[in-house]
Formats: C-alpha cells, sequence, structure tokens
C-alpha cells in the first residue's frame, strides 16, 4: 500500500527548512457509486525552528523557567548532534534516519527494492494475479500433489526423486497454505478421492484431470490468502500512520474481520474485490448533504460570537458595527485594544489569549512596531516561521498571484507577499482585515496584497459568475476557522464539521478557482478525508507535518502543482 521513493530528502537543500518526505502511498478506492479511484501522495515534514522567537516572548517571572527550559532543549539537541557526530552522522543523516524510521514503519510495494533491505519473508510476497503465482507454482503444486495421491504407486527412487524435484521448484514465497503440502490434509487425496470411481481412465487423463483440480483448488485459496494479506496490510497501514502522528480517520475495528476460510471456499470469484469495498466504503462515506454549508455559518457565527467574545475580565471592547459602518483605517485611539503589544494588560485574566501573548514574537517577530490583532486572531494567526515555510512552498517559479481565502490578520497573507507574489486577501470579518492591512504596513507589504471583506463564498460564486470579474489565480490558500482552540479536544478534527464553514465546502468551493491548493490545517484532520479531496481534485497530494521545535504543531495538504512530485526549482530572488 504504501512505499517511500529511492531518493532521500529529494527537496531538503530546496526549501528554507528541513524537508523530509515521511513514506508514499497510493490507495485504491471503490466509491458507493462503485466508480474506481486512485489517490497517489506523500507524507511528508517540515522541521521549522524559532526558539530565539519563543526566549524572546516568555513572561518576565518565567525568563529563567524559560531560559532553562530552552537551555535543556538546545543542550540536549547539541548533544544528539555531539553524539551522532561522533559516530560520524551529519545533521542530514538525522533526518535520514528519520526517514529510515518512517520508512520502516510504512508497508512497502513488493516491487521497491531499497538496497540491504529486502528480507525474505515467506508469504509476504503480493503476486499481481493468481497467473503470476500459477506460473511460479504449478510445477511444486501439481507434481508434490500428484506425489500425495499417487506416491504409494510409485517406487521409493522415483517417489524420492520427484520429491526432491518439487522441492527445488518451490517458490520462494509460496502462500501459506502451499507452505508444507505433504502435511497439509487438505492437498491429500484431492485426486484420488475424486477420480478413482472413473473406471479405465489412463493416467494422462488422470494426470490432466489431477492437474485442472489443483489449480482450482489453488486457485480459491490464493484468493483467500490475498484477502487476509489485504486486510493485515490495511491494518499495518493504519497503525503505522497513526504511528508517524496522523489521524487516519478509520478505526482497524472498521476493517472486515478475517472471513471463514470453508465458506469461502465454495466461492471461486476474487474476494479481494469486497474488501477493498469495505475499506474504501469507509473512505467514501458521504459528507453532510448540501444543506450543511448554511448550518456552520450559523454554528459558525456562534461559536466566533463565543470564541471572540470578550471574558468578564477584559476591558469592554466595541460591541458589532454594521460592516458598512467600518472604517478600514486603523485609528490607534478609539482601537487601542487591537494593540498587540498592549496585550499583556488587556487579557490579564484571559488565559486562553494569556498563553499566546507569550509566545507572542512566534506569531509576528515584528510585533511591537505597531502589530495589532482582535482576540480571535491571537489564537488562529500562523506562527510566522510556519507561515515562512508555507510561503516558501507555495511561492515558486509558476505561482505568482495567491489567494488567501481566510486571511484573519494576515499572517500568511504577509509571508507570501514577502516571498514574492501578488496577493488577494479575503476575510469577511472587517476587523481582523483591518488588522491584515495595518500589520501587512508594518512588513512593507500592504502594497502587494488587496484586501476583499466579503464571504470566500460569495466571492468565488462572483469570479465563476462572470470570467471578466475573475483574475487569473496561481494558487489558493485556506486556513479557515477550526472552531476556537478547543479542536484539539476531540481525537480526530472532522473537515466537514469541526471547519465553520464546512471545510469540504470549501475546498469544492477553492478547485472553482484553482487546482493549486494549500490547506492549512488541525494536526488531528482524519487522512481519510483529505484523501477523499484528492480524489475530488484528480491530484496527487501531499500532507506535510509542520513541526515546530520538535512539537508537530499543524499540517498544511498540498493539492495541485503544489504537492511533491520531483525538484521544482526555486523561486528566483
Ligand atoms: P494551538 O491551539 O495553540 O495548539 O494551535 P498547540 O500549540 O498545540 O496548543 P497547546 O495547548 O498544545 O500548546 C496551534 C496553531 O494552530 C495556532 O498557533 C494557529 O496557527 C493554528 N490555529 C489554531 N486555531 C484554533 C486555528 C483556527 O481556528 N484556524 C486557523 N486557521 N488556525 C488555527
Ligand atoms: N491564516 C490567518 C488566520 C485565519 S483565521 C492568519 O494567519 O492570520 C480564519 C479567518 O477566516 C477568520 O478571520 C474569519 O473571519 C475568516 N472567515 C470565516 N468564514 C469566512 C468566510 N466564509 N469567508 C471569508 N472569511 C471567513
Amino acid at each position: 500500500m504504501a512505499s517511500s521513493s529511492e531518493s532521500v530528502c529529494d527537496d531538503q537543500g530546496d526549501y528554507q527548512w528541513p524537508w523530509c518526505q515521511m513514506g508514499h502511498f497510493g490507495i485504491n478506492f471503490i466509491q458507493t457509486d462503485g466508480s474506481k479511484a486512485y489517490v497517489e501522495g506523500d507524507l511528508s515534514r517540515a522541521y521549522i525552528k524559532d526558539y530565539e522567537l519563543l526566549r524572546a516572548s516568555k513572561r518576565p517571572k518565567d525568563q529563567k523557567l524559560a531560559e532553562e527550559k530552552i537551555q535543556e532543549d538546545l543542550d540536549e539537541m547539541s548533544l544528539k548532534e555531539v553524539e551522532s557526530e561522533a559516530n560520524g552522522d551529519t545533521v542530514d543523516d538525522k533526518i535520514l534516519d528519520e526517514k529510515d524510521m518512517a520508512y520502516e514503519v510504512l508497508p512497502k510495494w513488493t516491487s521497491d527494492k531499497r538496497k540491504g533491505r529486502k528480507k525474505k519473508m515467506k508469504g509476504r510476497y503480493n503476486y499481481r494475479s493468481f497467473n503470476e503465482y500459477w506460473d511460479v507454482a504449478y510445477f511444486y503444486l501439481t507434481q508434490m500433489t500428484w506425489l500425495n495421491d499417487f506416491g504409494d504407486q510409485m517406487n521409493e527412487e522415483n517417489k524420492e526423486k520427484l520429491r526432491k524435484k518439487c522441492e527445488e521448484m518451490k517458490p520462494v514465497y509460496p502462500i501459506e497454505q502451499h507452505e508444507n503440502l505433504l502435511e497439509n490434509p487438505d492437498y491429500h487425496h484431492v485426486t484420488k478421492s475424486m477420480i478413482e470411481p472413473k473406471q479405465g481412465a489412463t493416467y494422462e487423463e488422470i494426470y490432466a484431470e489431477h492437474c485442472e483440480l489443483i489449480k482450482k483448488k489453488s486457485e480459491v485459496d490464493y484468493h483467500a490468502h490475498q484477502t487476509k494479506s489485504v486486510t493485515r496490510r490495511c491494518k499495518d497501514m493504519i497503525s503505522r500512520v497513526k504511528r508517524l502522528g496522523y489521524a487516519p480517520g478509520f478505526e482497524e475495528s472498521q476493517l472486515p474481520s478475517f472471513y471463514d476460510l470453508k465458506t469461502e471456499q465454495k466461492h471461486d470469484k476474487p474476494l479481494i474485490k469486497e474488501i477493498r469495498y469495505t475499506i474504501d466504503d469507509a473512505f467514501s462515506k458521504k459528507f453532510c448533504g448540501a444543506d450543511s454549508r448554511d448550518e456552520k455559518v450559523e454554528d459558525s457565527s456562534a461559536s466566533t460570537s463565543d470564541s471572540t467574545s470578550p471574558s468578564d475580565s477584559q476591558p469592554e471592547m466595541p460591541s458589532p458595527v454594521n460592516p458598512s459602518e467600518i472604517r478600514f483605517n486603523f485609528d490607534p485611539e478609539t482601537e487601542k485594544y487591537l494593540i498587540a503589544s498592549d496585550a499583556e494588560k488587556l487579557y490579564a485574566n484571559d488565559p486562553e489569549i494569556s498563553k499566546y501573548y507569550y509566545q507572542r514574537y512566534r506569531l509576528f517577530s515584528r510585533l511591537d512596531e505597531g502589530i495589532i490583532m482582535d482576540r480571535e486572531g491571537w489564537f488562529s494567526v500562523t506562527p510566522e516561521a510556519i507561515a515562512e515555510h508555507i510561503a516558501d512552498r507555495v511561492v515558486r517559479h509558476n505561482v505568482s498571484v495567491v489567494v488567501d481565502a481566510f486571511t484573519g490578520v494576515g499572517g500568511n497573507a504577509i509571508q507570501f507577499a514577502l516571498r514574492g507574489a501578488h496577493v488577494i486577501a479575503i476575510d469577511m470579518d472587517p476587523v481582523r482585515l483591518k488588522c491584515a492591512r495595518e500589520n501587512a504596513r508594518v512588513y512593507g507589504v500592504a502594497d502587494y496584497i488587496d484586501f476583499i471583506c466579503a464571504d470566500f463564498f460569495d466571492v468565488s460564486a462572483t469570479w465563476a459568475a462572470d470570467k471578466k470579474l475573475a483574475p487569473k489565480v496561481d494558487a489558493v490558500f485556506l486556513s479557515p476557522p477550526w472552531g476556537g482552540p478547543s479542536y484539539l479536544k476531540a481525537k480526530e478534527f472532522d473537515l466537514a464539521t469541526g471547519c465553520c464553514p464546512n471545510g469540504v465546502d470549501i475546498f469544492d468551493v477553492s478547485l472553482k478557482i484553482s487546482p493549486n491548493i494549500a490547506y492549512f490545517l488541525p494536526r488531528n484532520t482524519k487522512v481519510s478525508q483529505l484523501t477523499e479531496l484528492a480524489i475530488k481534485a484528480k491530484s496527487r497530494m501531499e500532507i506535510e507535518q509542520s513541526s515546530l521545535n520538535s512539537k508537530i504543531k499543524t499540517i498544511t495538504v498540498y493539492y495541485g502543482k503544489l504537492a511533491y512530485r520531483e525538484k521544482i526549482p526555486a523561486c528566483d530572488t
């Protein structure tokens, strides 16, 4: 089901931060309408570090503690470096080791021939068809069973000769049921019991019939074995993907249990289809109905107002205003509640936000130069180093116009612009969009960003309805609300019900603008749902974990030409 390519960290030198392909997968789907689809993609990880920004953000009373913690981390890192250097390893070797570990946990294609890694595992070879198996096994199967049935009629010398020849011709990877035919009672008296009543048959006729019978029986056993092995590999895949820190999106218990071999032997139809269907069914469950978006918008406003409502202890913040009355120029007098460097006082009794305040420079390294943010901005802005990396991934040769569909306070839009893209920044919240514009000014890139205060769904519909209004867009970046900081409470994040608006609808709408999509999501988002989006996009995909100082913080899923495929030339800057 999965394999890894030959080269190691191919693009590593190409991105600003070390990047590693953790594994490669290919999944066959049989959808509920019976149609087939195939998705190929990669699991990857970006190793981003921002210790300096984190260290600078700590609260004074925590300073000593923070220094010690960071020092510990740094010591541990340098210790590891010293240890691995002593072993002759380089930093690349360390990533290589991690990749190798990932490689080891992911199931491999049988054709994958990594030097020195191929182990002979009995019964583990995956033949492409029964015919392929029969080609390598027919001599052993027909002759050994002939010996089982008619050996008593041969002299000892011939018997021994045939037995030896059979052992020589035994396939390297026989299926489990064929491991030891001499001892397997199922393969004794197969022909004898059926043919003996036919009086007067010649040995040639009996032999021909014997071969037919053994072929049929072997085919049934072969399919039973394949089904069992697909189930086992799927279970392996699920648990190994979990071990890499992803949320597969379905449980091992959802896979069918091993079937009753006795009953199955009555069918001579390949069973592999059935098991695939069951697995794919788990992938291809229909998402909520078409109206779910409207519900979500309502939910979203509910949860937004919830999550943004100032806590009792907070200073009074202005009540919502009519968008038509919004001024897009920031007024430091009337809107001082937005000034990020003053947030310590503003959110003193709001632990949810003070947590972010004490990481403030990792959000915006230039925070003290006039950055502004509202409450939702604090917990949803993309940490600067991650946003920088995403921009590095997205803004390459052929990407010059990026739509940031959920701009928020501008964490990503600013980095796309700094990287040289022209950005169309959309957000339906006028206050947050104002923050984004002011923040872009702080970073000197406001002139490279068009700000549109609107619902992304309306913008997309308008562009789709009138092509003359639609700009030429190279890529769409999506970072919608995840329903507030509680998104990690559930074991797995559901794209459809967790995002507001519905994360699947968002993707559908984005596809109308560009096939090149980067989707910024919780680290516990169901892989199965992300894969389903790739079917819609008819594209490859890459699920990249952002490891920030060794903690997997978020994921970014790339579709279309943004997904890892081969070395992409870096931007000429
Ligand atoms: P977090 O909730 O701070 O997780 O979010 P963390 O750091 O694992 O929490 P901890 O309690 O384990 O320390 C991590 C990052 O995800 C934030 O810095 C944001 O960049 C992003 N993020 C979080 N939320 C709730 C949202 C959201 O609703 N929308 C978007 N686009 N990003 C979010
Ligand atoms: N990446 C941003 C954070 C985005 S938070 C940053 O780094 O700052 C998600 C944003 O989506 C919020 O600002 C919210 O107002 C906006 N949003 C929610 N629904 C929207 C919609 N339908 N259309 C446009 N923006 C929307």
